[in-house]
């Protein structure tokens, strides 16, 4: 099937296509997180979830599988780098107490996926102690059993964890698609020009397509 994708476009087979949820997370999303201690409007990625969620919906009905991440560490931040926490000067630093447990932590509240898009059982979910979400974590060999060719992406935010894991998704060899209202970052212009760098120069690193795009080509098989 075709999806009318920029920068042309693409064409996909719902059997061997997965959709990937980048860390849609109480710490990024939610006041208190880790989002906001670093002076991060979190209101602003409120915003794409009803659209993600259509998103997700619409991968379940076509029998898509649906992957989550999470970007949390361990609680003795044995995976944490010290260059990663000590950077800058956020409110609350990696590991800290805040108002949602201890920020970026796995098993905290602050690192569960929002109950909007909350994972349905079965579904694949990947904690990642990086941006990337093929870094330390068996995201690669679950895609490989899965035989997945194409990806599509969602998630927080844009320009870091969903980028890196598009370019990392790319330089394995798999066609990336990036669903446009269904990302979002804390910088507007940075989500923007995001999606210009992902499809310039003929789909260098992929595509993009809206939520209704996608939705509708998989609903269209279906009929
Ligand atoms: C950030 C992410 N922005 N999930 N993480 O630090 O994009």
């Amino acid at each position: 099937m075709k999806i009318d994708a920029q920068p042309f476009p693409l064409d996909i087979d719902p059997a061997t296509t997965a959709l990937i949820v980048i860390d849609m997370q109480r710490d990024f999303i939610e006041a208190g997180g880790f989002g906001a201690s670093l002076g991060n409007d979190v209101s602003l990625l409120q915003a794409i979830v009803p659209a993600t969620a259509r998103l997700i919906a619409g991968c379940r009905a076509a029998g898509v599988p649906v992957i989550h991440t999470r970007e949390c560490h361990r609680p003795d931040l044995s995976d944490c780098p010290p260059a990663k926490r000590l950077r800058g000067a956020p409110s609350l630093r990696i590991g800290d107490h805040g108002p949602m447990g201890r920020v970026l932590i796995a098993g905290e509240p602050g690192a569960e996926i929002i109950h909007e898009v909350f994972p349905a059982a079965g579904e694949k979910v990947i904690d990642k102690p990086g941006k990337g979400a093929f870094y330390a974590t068996d995201l690669g060999e679950h895609l490989s059993g899965l035989g997945t060719r194409t990806l599509i992406f969602a998630g927080v935010t844009t320009e870091v964890c969903v980028q890196t894991t598009m370019r990392e998704a790319n330089d394995r060899g798999y066609d990336c698609l990036l669903a446009e209202d269904a990302t979002e970052s804390y910088f507007p212009a940075f989500k923007a020009v995001t999606l210009e760098m992902i499809r310039a120069q003929g789909a260098i690193v992929g595509w993009t397509a809206t939520v209704d795009d996608i939705v509708d080509a998989f609903a269209a098989v279906q009929a």
